[in-house]
């Protein structure tokens, strides 16, 4: 069976050439609806052969379900799938957004080496629902072994996107942080230097050489794979404390055992630190990232919110891509922001002005203030350049750049005194 072939070289794959920690092991995982991999792609069938009746009922049930983003922003993907569906143009694209980059973020690299299948099928099924006629999964270039999965799996889902008339593609990234922003992996896909555009137009309007263009993360096309097979529903059901579906978390930092997690949505953050393992020494948490190095930390009376979308929102944080980093006690939290603040600096594109300058100029701020050299407006300095950042940024890097750094300072005050020594 090809399945079984692809999992047990997988195996050997990793077992030759990944580090320990993200070894990947024949798991089941429960958003996987397929017993047998000859059952895989039924909804893809089910879809095509119901025609347009089929397709709206599939949106109603990605809303109904509630499905939004994984890759950071939350968007409602019916809403998204409706758009491209709706929009006009000579031809339209579906893109898989795997080109996944963010500091803490490896959940989708699990997907992709375990549950190929559902990302194809989650790709096809948004071909379909949009009249697309080319597939590609946009890969992130370090992620060989997962590509070598990707590519067999894509030989048996091109049998069935073959009848259907759709064409697969994967297309490696050519590297960098900023290639996994939706319109520079479009330039990138046009063989353009990878730069954001302005938005609007969003892509689902006019993306791919400027058609409409679905562009969805990996496991937003695994669930909704999932969704289609299984329906709104089960997927609600799945969730804890009023919350609905299952999340897929990448654990790190001081943490006993680093790894991704399968959960239901819900799930506490404090719970998620239990099943990694705990703080290695049973040292006290000082504070967590929930959703990777964009997003605000925030301190250890936050340790029981769930994960989700409006806990964690209302927390003052954000699910992010899913991307739990959490810090012990002891650690130097000045240090952290400054090392996640020259992370974007170094990552900035330079295209808009606030953000290549704004960037640089808060770590030069930051690593005064490290060096004992600060003066105390630096704090109010640095609280002005993340407004200023957040309001002319052209996309996301730089509209989140300065936003952990702040958070520090609100929540988790430095103990060093910003001011000349
Ligand atoms: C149609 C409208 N479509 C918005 C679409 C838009 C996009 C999605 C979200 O990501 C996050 C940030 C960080 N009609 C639409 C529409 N859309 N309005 O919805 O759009 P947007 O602009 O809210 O966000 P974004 O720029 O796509 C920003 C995170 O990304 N981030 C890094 C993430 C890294 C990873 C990773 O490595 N895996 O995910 C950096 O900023 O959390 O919230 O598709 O087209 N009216
Ligand atoms: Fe480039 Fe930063 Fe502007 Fe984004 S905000 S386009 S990364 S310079």
């Amino acid at each position: 069976d090809p399945h079984t072939g692809a999992a047990a070289a997988l195996a050997a794959l990793h077992a030759e050439h990944a580090p320990e920690h993200l070894e990947v092991s024949a798991k089941s995982y429960r958003v996987d609806p397929y017993a047998r991999p000859g059952e895989r792609y039924a909804t893809v069938r089910a879809l095509a052969a119901g025609g347009a009746a089929a397709a709206e009922a599939l949106l109603g049930e990605l809303k109904e379900a509630g499905l939004r983003g994984m890759g950071g922003a939350g968007f409602p993907t019916a809403l998204k799938w409706r758009t491209v569906r709706d929009a006009v143009g000579d031809e339209k694209f579906v893109v898989c957004n795997a080109d996944e980059s963010e500091p803490g973020t490896f959940k989708d690299r699990e997907l992709l080496a375990s549950l190929p299948h559902l990302v194809w099928e989650g790709l096809l099924l948004g071909a379909l629902v949009v009249g697309a006629r080319r597939a590609i999964v946009y890969l992130r270039h370090e992620y060989e072994l997962e590509r070598r999965v990707l590519a067999r799996e894509q030989e048996i889902a091109a049998r069935i996107a073959g009848e259907l008339g759709v064409a697969l593609e994967i297309f490696v990234s050519p590297g960098g942080y900023i290639m996994g922003e939706e319109t520079a992996l479009l330039e990138g896909l046009e063989d353009r230097r990878g730069e954001p555009r302005n938005k609007p137009p969003y892509p689902g309007i006019a993306g791919l050489f400027g058609q409409p263009t679905l562009i969805n993360n990996v496991e937003t096309l695994t669930m909704a794979t999932a969704i289609a097979a299984r329906g709104a529903a089960w997927w609600k059901a799945q969730g804890l404390r009023g919350c609905a579906g299952l999340k897929f978390v990448s654990i790190s930092g001081d943490v006993v055992h680093p790894g991704v997690h399968e959960l239901a949505s819900g799930t506490t953050i404090a719970e998620l630190i239990a099943l990694a393992g705990g703080v290695p020494g049973g040292a006290a948490v000082q504070a967590v990232m929930p959703g990777g190095a964009s997003t605000a930390f925030l301190g250890a009376d936050a340790l029981g919110t769930p994960l989700d979308f409006d806990h964690l929102r209302r927390a003052g944080s954000s699910l992010g891509s899913g991307a739990v980093i959490v810090v012990a006690e002891g650690r130097d939290m000045l240090e952290l922001g400054a090392n996640v603040t020259r992370f974007f600096r170094n990552e900035s594109c330079g295209k808009c002005v606030p953000c290549r300058v704004g960037t640089e100029k808060a770590v030069v701020l930051l690593d005064r203030w490290l060096a004992g050299e600060a003066d105390e407006g630096t704090p109010e300095l640095l609280r002005q350049l993340d407004r200023t950042l957040a309001q002319t940024s052209i996309c996301g890097l730089g509209q989140v750049a300065l936003l952990p750094v702040v958070s520090i300072l609100d929540r988790l005050p430095p103990t060093r005194p910003a001011r000349r020594s």
